[in-house]
């Protein structure tokens, strides 16, 4: 009993259309209550002569207020806020070599898929540039039912084991007496926990990195985490490790930029989405996968099962799979982004489980946490969740069950309904788990194979550029800084030392605290069943010393496009015409978007007659929220170092490492705001002309801005 394969096109709008089911559109409709009558007046309740009591009998009053009372559902206790979009993927070459999975076998079938982003802590309503992980889920609606990638940003963990996600999450959230910091890890809670966990430094280098703040979605690489397993039709099992490369490259900004982003447009991340997507720059990632024979489990320096490792690709070289691309946004935030469920025991065959004790614990958490969130068994039937093929089980009933299942048998087996639904056989798609040989003891406790706490931290510090390893320890300085309790920040460098005593002498400085002679020991250490739990830690040296693929800056993958990137052209009355029109036409020939932005919103007058639109004002633009900015020539333009909006555009520009290019009487401007010629000489990042028009100086800014920053401007630490 095996359902026809559908084609590539009915396969890839086969979610498209069965969401259509559900669509309403109110165009041209009348307003009706949910009964269907339509209403009359939506303005007034009834009552007892005009000025009167209102009237309990009001049907219409009431269903529209009681279902107003009950619109809000529990947020995620995690991932909260989150940006949603639609899409597919495209395999590029089979792997059934390694997986029965069809969607990873046939190279003509287009997948639909939903993919959700995410900041953790904060909540619903918080900003876009919190320093944090990124969640980075994807709901792959397969012929054989859905398979939910959900991953981070990042491609370990702070915790080894289930057990203490509780505790992590207590302890980044706002503080319990007075709900503070919002969507913040720079507070005591977090901090004292993270300097009782060594196993977290691996995951805290990669959270005090620019990783965490992201230039944008579209440019940030995604993770499974966990070692997963590939199943072929032998029964055979790879290890499997997951990657999402963005086209755009990885990108961050920094962190003074990113605060001020969270106050100018705590949207930032959402609206570049979405607008992307608007503007058809569809964000596409490859996919790759990290393959490793069963045979090679205990190859390596950690254990492949330890979610805070990570396979390093000089190692184990990632091989590009498959495409995705997000091309729709969502008809309603409500309906799809918030009320999608997704689960890491989403899986189908072909793809399995490890041992990996987090895993173990996330899939049990995902179906349990959309009880209290949706409500109700029935999730599954939500139209965003709903599986492309069909679904038939003994499954009944629940809140809000929208199935109407026929017949009077809901058992298995019966002889009542000839049997059905039947069981599948293996060959005819049935899911079965990996039959792995377990010969054990019951134990609570953690393996030793897990005691390297720094290793992979050594690893990833000593992989990043000075410029990068300079965030990081400016990311400490902020995060331990907040931190009141001398205790904790002094633990704090005593972990850090065990990385790079350099990091932790550097960070120390910065906070005012002296790296202790002695490191404590975290609370409650030692292996075993009397030990509470804890570990010893150990550092064991590693295969690989540095790789590049952990830096962003020398990152294998990164492109050199400056498509989407948003240039910012600081303009007024009086500006050239030929200048703003010959660097726009060169910008956005490359696919880079370019907005005109002046003292006043409506049209500024150039100095030849003609009328440039403007897009923005100095009040609504900043700096933070663009790539890099042009000042063109025109007798108005010195008329802007009056405007301190103007001064602060370029001053924070500079500040943030961004290209500037400036031409003319701009370019004049320019060296005044900066106030030192001696200032710009070096400055490579700064590009300027004394004509007015320059394709020259067109060219090298686009060459430019595909670096993303020009890092020498900052200052190590
Ligand atoms: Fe999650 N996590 N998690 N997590 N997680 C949730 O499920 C949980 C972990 C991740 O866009 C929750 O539906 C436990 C690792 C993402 O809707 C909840 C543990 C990774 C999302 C939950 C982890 C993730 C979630 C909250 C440790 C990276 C957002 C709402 C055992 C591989 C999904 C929900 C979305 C969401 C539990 C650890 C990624 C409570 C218990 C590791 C991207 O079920």
């Amino acid at each position: 009993m095996k359902d026809s394969k559908k084609t590539n096109n009915e396969n890839f709008s086969a979610k498209q259309e069965d969401l259509e089911k559900n669509k309403s559109d109110a165009q041209d409709q009348f307003m009706t209550t949910n009964q269907g009558v339509k209403i009359n007046d939506d303005n007034n309740t009834v009552k007892a002569g005009e000025r009167g009591p209102s009237l309990l009998e009001d049907f219409i009053l009431r269903e529209k207020i009681t279902h107003f009372d009950h619109e809000r559902i529990p947020e995620r206790i995690v991932h909260a806020r989150g940006s949603a979009a639609h899409g597919y993927f495209e395999l590029y070459e089979s792997m059934e070599k390694y997986t029965k999975a069809g969607f990873l076998n046939d190279t003509s079938i287009k997948t639909p898929v939903f993919v959700r982003f995410s900041t953790v802590a904060g909540f619903r309503g918080s900003t876009d540039l919190a320093r944090d992980v990124r969640g980075f889920s994807v709901k792959f609606y397969t012929q054989e039912g859905n398979y939910d990638l959900v991953g981070n940003n990042m491609p370990v963990f702070f915790i080894q084991d289930a057990m203490k996600f509780p505790d992590l999450i207590h302890a980044v959230k706002p503080e319990p007496h007075n709900e503070m910091p919002q969507a913040a890890s720079a507070h005591d809670t977090f901090w004292d926990f993270i300097s009782l966990m060594p196993e977290s430094m691996h995951m805290i280098m990669w959270a005090m990195s620019d990783r965490a703040i992201p230039r944008s979605l579209r440019m940030m690489e995604g993770f499974g985490v966990h070692t997963f397993r590939f199943i072929n039709s032998q029964n055979e099992s790879h290890f499997v490790k997951f990657h999402w490369k963005p086209k755009l490259g990885t990108h961050g900004v920094v962190w003074d930029e990113a605060q001020k982003i969270s106050g100018k447009n705590s949207d930032f991340h959402r609206q570049d989405l979405w607008d992307a997507i608007e503007n058809g720059n569809f964000p596409e990632w490859e996919l790759g996968v990290q393959l490793i024979p069963e045979s090679d489990e205990h190859k390596f320096d950690f254990d492949l099962l330890d979610p805070t490792k990570l396979v390093p690709e000089e190692l184990v070289p990632v091989q590009i799979i498959g495409k995705m691309v997000l091309n729709r946004n969502p008809d309603n935030f409500f309906a799809e982004t918030e009320q999608v469920a997704f689960h890491p025991g989403h899986v189908v065959p072909g793809i399995d489980f490890t041992n990996d004790p987090l895993l173990q614990g996330r899939l049990f958490s995902y179906t349990d946490t959309q009880l209290s969130r949706l409500g109700s068994p029935n999730f599954h039937e939500i139209p965003i969740n709903r599986s492309i093929s069909p679904t038939h089980n003994n499954q009944r009933d629940g809140h809000m069950r929208q199935e109407i299942a026929k017949g009077r048998v809901s058992y298995h087996p019966n002889s009542l309904g000839g049997g059905c639904p039947f069981q599948a056989k293996i060959a005819e798609g049935g899911f079965s788990s990996f039959n792995e040989k377990i010969d054990a003891q019951k134990v609570r406790a953690r393996s030793k194979s897990f005691s390297d706490h720094f290793g992979q931290a050594k690893l990833f510090y000593n992989s990043q550029t000075p410029i990068e390893q300079t965030h990081i320890i400016k990311a400490l300085r902020f995060e331990l800084g907040k931190v009141e309790t001398l205790a904790i920040r002094e633990r704090m460098l005593g972990l850090l030392a065990q990385i790079d005593t350099d990091l932790a002498k550097k960070v120390a400085d910065g906070i005012g605290v002296a790296v202790p002679k002695k490191t404590e020991k975290p609370m409650n250490q030692g292996v075993g069943a009397d030990s509470n739990g804890d570990q010893e830690s150990k550092t064991v040296k590693q295969a690989v010393e540095k790789s590049d693929a952990l830096s962003m800056i020398l990152n294998p993958t990164n492109s050199k496009t400056i498509m989407s990137r948003e240039i910012a052209f600081l303009c007024n009355d009086g500006v050239m015409s030929e200048s703003v029109n010959n660097m726009k036409k060169a910008l956005e020939k490359e696919g880079a978007a370019v907005k005109i932005i002046a003292p006043h919103l409506g049209n500024i007058q150039a100095e030849n007659g003609d009328t440039i639109p403007v897009d923005q004002s100095y009040l609504i633009a900043a700096s933070v929220l663009f790539d890099g900015i042009f000042i063109p020539s025109g007798d108005g333009i010195e008329a802007l170092k009056q405007f301190p909006e103007v001064k602060e555009f370029i001053t924070d520009t500079f500040k943030h490492c961004k290209y500037i290019a400036a031409e003319g009487t701009g370019a004049e401007l320019l060296s005044k705001v900066l106030q030192s010629d001696e200032l710009l000489k070096d400055d490579k990042g700064v590009l300027t002309s004394k004509e007015s028009s320059d394709s020259a100086l067109a060219s090298s800014f686009i060459k430019e801005l595909g670096n993303h920053r020009y890092w020498k401007r900052e200052k190590m630490v």
